[in-house]
This record gives C-alpha cells, sequence and structure tokens, in this order.
C-alpha cells in the first residue's frame, strides 16, 4: 500500500512538472529575448569653424523614454568621449561648454554608435573662431537693421528674439571687452 503512494506521488508530481513545462520554457525564453545587449557610443566634439576637436566638453546621455541622464562625461584633449555599459534605445547626446552654444542629438542605439557634434562660439556670427570680432559686430548690426536675417546664434540674450537692441548691446560690450559672451 505504502508503495503504490509513493508511485502515485511521483506521477502527481511528474504530471504538476509536464503542466507547467511549457510556461517554464516560455518563461526562460521571455527573459533572454528581453535582454537588451550593451552598447558603445563613441565621437567627437569640435569646432564649427575648423573642425578641430574641443577638449574639456561636457557630454551627457539621456535616456528619450524616462528622460533620466544614464551617462555623463567629458572630452579628451582632441575632443574625443565615449559611453560605454548601457543598453540599446533611444537616447539624447548632448554636449555643452562655457562659452559655446549647447548642441543636443537623437540617437536610436541598435548597435555601437559614432555620434559626432560641433560647437559654435557664442558671440562669433562670422565662424571664424573670434567671438565678439569687428566682423561679428558688422554682422549684427545688419541684422538689427534687417539687411540680413539672423538666426538663434543672434539671441545673445536669449530673450527668443533674434538681432534685438539687447543683443547689439552685448556685441558692442563684448568688442569693447567689458564682457566676455557666454
Ligand atoms: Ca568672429
Ligand atoms: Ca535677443
Amino acid at each position: 500500500m505504502e508503495q503504490s503512494n509513493r508511485t502515485m506521488q511521483i506521477i502527481i508530481m511528474s504530471l504538476v512538472v509536464l503542466a507547467l513545462l511549457p510556461s517554464l520554457v516560455f518563461a526562460a525564453v521571455q527573459h533572454v529575448t528581453v535582454l537588451p545587449a550593451p552598447t558603445i557610443i563613441t565621437g567627437q566634439i569640435t569646432h564649427t569653424n575648423n573642425n578641430a576637436g574641443i577638449p574639456d566638453v561636457s557630454v551627457n546621455l539621456t535616456n528619450a523614454t524616462t528622460m533620466n541622464v544614464v551617462g555623463s562625461t567629458t572630452t579628451n584633449g582632441t575632443g574625443y568621449y565615449n559611453f560605454t555599459n548601457f543598453n540599446a534605445g533611444d537616447y539624447y547626446v548632448k554636449a555643452s561648454k562655457i562659452r559655446y552654444w549647447d548642441n543636443t542629438t537623437a540617437v536610436n542605439v541598435t548597435a555601437d554608435e559614432t555620434v559626432n557634434l560641433s560647437l559654435w562660439l557664442v558671440g562669433d556670427l562670422n565662424n571664424n573662431g573670434i567671438s565678439a570680432g569687428i566682423g561679428d559686430l558688422v554682422l549684427m548690426n545688419r541684422a538689427v537693421l534687417w539687411e540680413i536675417p539672423g538666426d538663434w546664434r543672434w539671441d545673445l540674450n536669449r530673450n527668443g528674439r533674434i538681432a534685438g537692441i539687447g543683443d547689439l548691446v552685448l556685441m558692442n560690450r563684448a568688442v569693447l571687452g567689458e564682457i566676455i559672451l557666454t
């Protein structure tokens, strides 16, 4: 009788395992497929005027879904940076350094990616690598007089108005060496 009970127990256990098997296998497969591969982003941050690498640029990696900053680094002496060991997905790469306009780009990371960005010096309207030179002042004056169209780089006081009087005042003061445009 005891032997028969034991046999029955084994049979029931076997049936339970068999019944659970498909969901166990499914769970295992699901687990494998949702594990994204770790990826790498590398790139160089350069000057818009001569494509030379810029050192000491802050580069942030933001998850585009959660908007959490998941990585933060600084460019080396030749403007290169990298992010390692994060999951594939949608991200923003943002480069910023004082005296330069920020630059951000969206990137869909599926494998290792190269993301290069260029930075524009604030107040360098003619893009010759010198902020608040005479050529920049001439351009600002002409845009204020509506002789040429300006763009967002002409909004030095960041009030949303391109080539306004406030922007001209800032450019004048920078040309005179009273302030440094940032
Ligand atoms: Ca200039
Ligand atoms: Ca303005």
